[in-house]
């Protein structure tokens, strides 16, 4: 069986990390049987959650999962899109984990009210006595991660801009359909779905979230795609009040 290595469950969202929820959504709709452990950080290949264990195999990164997942076990994600819907979905799936990602990251981490209810109790396990001096540590770390980006080195109303025009992108190429691409899920909605719930998130307070909130597509689009993948999660509140 699978095991898909996640963070788990947080602020009423499937995983904190949009990146383990796409590769969970992806093993969803692949039908294969898999289970989660919650305890692989420590040991990913490459310092990031998701990897996955397949027949003793390690496969990390969420597209490197798909890519894994439609080579071994022939799953057809991308099933009835012609080649100019591959292009399209691919650049929408990369603006979000490369570009929309990192003003999510930015509004979790570095604005104290939102680090204090959410990315901070990630180290409530941690000992007491470590944790003021690992917990500004790990948050520098992630003040240079957004630098080397770039994101970082714009100002949070930039930061914003750019996000709610990400957010604006996907509401409008959505549009009234069920799904991201038509009328059935494909590879995208793994990644969309991810995206847009992350944004969506009431646990955060946002410009971000608000520049979703004002799309009611994206709302109801959440709702459906909860609906579908997670029909008995009753604790993903936050996606089902999306609906
Ligand atoms: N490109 C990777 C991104 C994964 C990623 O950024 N994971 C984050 C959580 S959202 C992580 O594990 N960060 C831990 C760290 O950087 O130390 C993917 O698609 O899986």
């Amino acid at each position: 069986m699978i095991t898909l290595y996640a963070f788990g469950p947080q602020f009423s969202l499937p995983d904190p990390s949009p990146f383990v929820t796409k590769a969970e959504l992806l093993l969803k709709m692949s039908g294969l049987p898999y289970q989660t452990d919650l305890n692989g950080f420590r040991k990913a290949p490459k310092g990031k959650l998701p990897y996955i264990k397949d027949d003793g195999e390690l496969i990390a990164d969420s597209t490197f999962v798909r890519r894994h997942l439609e080579q071994k076990h022939k799953i057809n994600f991308d099933r009835g899109l012609s080649a100019e819907q591959k292009a399209i979905a691919w650049a929408f799936e990369k603006m979000a984990e490369d570009n929309l990602y990192w003003a999510i990251v930015d509004c979790r981490w570095m604005v104290d009210a939102n680090f204090d209810k959410g990315p901070r109790t990630f180290f409530d396990k941690i000992p007491a006595p470590v944790r003021p001096l690992i917990v500004p540590m790990i948050r520098r770390q992630v003040r240079k991660n957004l630098h080397a980006h770039g994101m970082g080195r714009h100002s949070r109303a930039e930061i914003e801009w750019i996000a709610t025009q990400g957010i604006d992108a996907i509401a409008s190429y959505l549009g009234q359909k069920s799904f991201f691409m038509g009328p059935e899920p494909v590879g995208a909605d793994a990644t969309m779905f991810a995206f847009v719930a992350s944004a969506l998130c009431p646990q955060f307070d946002t410009p971000i979230r608000a520049a979703a909130e004002r799309h009611d597509n994206l709302r109801r689009y959440v709702g459906r795609m909860t609906a579908r993948y997670y029909p008995d999660r009753t604790e993903l509140a936050g996606c089902k009040a999306a609906a």
